[in-house]
């Protein structure tokens, strides 16, 4: 089976192709099949995203599609960015625009007062209809100043106090261990072989090279 990871999103394309290693399926992504097209996002929740992203590739492509929504909720922004994590800051943005956005708007919120989320909705949708859904979720406090390299998005300023780093220091191994978007990919990968059809789930035995019987 070939399965589509439908992101435009290099840093989440980074991501899966770790968190989807030993996967018994052929992956491929947008750039490599040369779609260009972007999806507008017209949902109010990160599950109602993510479905429309995967239904709307999986019928470009004709391929079992994986996308995800995802995003950072801030508690004393009530839930903001949220849904429009990637469109904070307007067309055009970069992520250093997006998180010093994020910081000046947190500017008198006192340290205790900064908790925050990323939330991660995974969708997997055939083009015959079937789908799997997931969800990941991740706590942690948006710092004064951003700190770390690695990462993307709103990484530099979500700080996770078990780790005593902010996301952005954690090497990617340690993100995909504890992130929104490793919960909600480990999960996905087992739900995965429970909406396989008999022929599907047939090969994937044989690609994994174990004997059915
Ligand atoms: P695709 O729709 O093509 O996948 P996108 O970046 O537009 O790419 P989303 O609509 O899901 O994806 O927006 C997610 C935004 O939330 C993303 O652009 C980041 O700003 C932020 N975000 C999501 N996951 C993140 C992560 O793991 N670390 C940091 N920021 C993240």
């Amino acid at each position: 089976m070939k399965l589509l990871i439908a992101t435009h999103n290099q840093g989440k394309v980074r991501e899966y192709r770790e968190l989807l290693a030993g996967l018994p399926v052929e992956i491929t992504y947008l750039d490599e099949l040369g779609i260009t097209q972007e999806v507008e996002e017209t949902g109010h929740t990160f599950y109602e995203n993510a479905l429309q992203k995967a239904r709307a590739y999986a019928q470009i492509s004709g391929l079992p599609t994986w996308a995800d929504d995802s995003g950072l909720e801030v508690d004393a922004l009530n839930g903001a960015p949220g849904v429009r994590s990637a469109r904070y800051a307007g067309p055009g943005a970069t992520d250093e625009d997006r998180c010093r956005l994020l910081l000046q708007q947190l500017t008198h919120v006192p340290p205790e007062e900064r908790t925050a989320r990323f939330r991660c909705v995974v969708a997997i949708v055939w083009p015959d209809g079937r789908q799997v859904t997931t969800e990941g979720q991740c706590e942690g406090l948006i710092v004064a100043s951003p700190r770390g390299e690695n990462g993307f998005g709103y990484d530099p300023v979500f700080y996770l106090p078990e780790k005593g780093r902010t996301m952005a220091e954690l090497t990617p191994k340690e993100k995909n261990a504890i992130s929104h978007r490793g919960q909600a990919a480990r999960r996905a990968r087992v739900k995965l072989d429970a909406v396989l059809t008999p022929e599907e789930a047939q090969n994937q035995v044989e690609k994994q090279g174990k004997n059915p019987c």
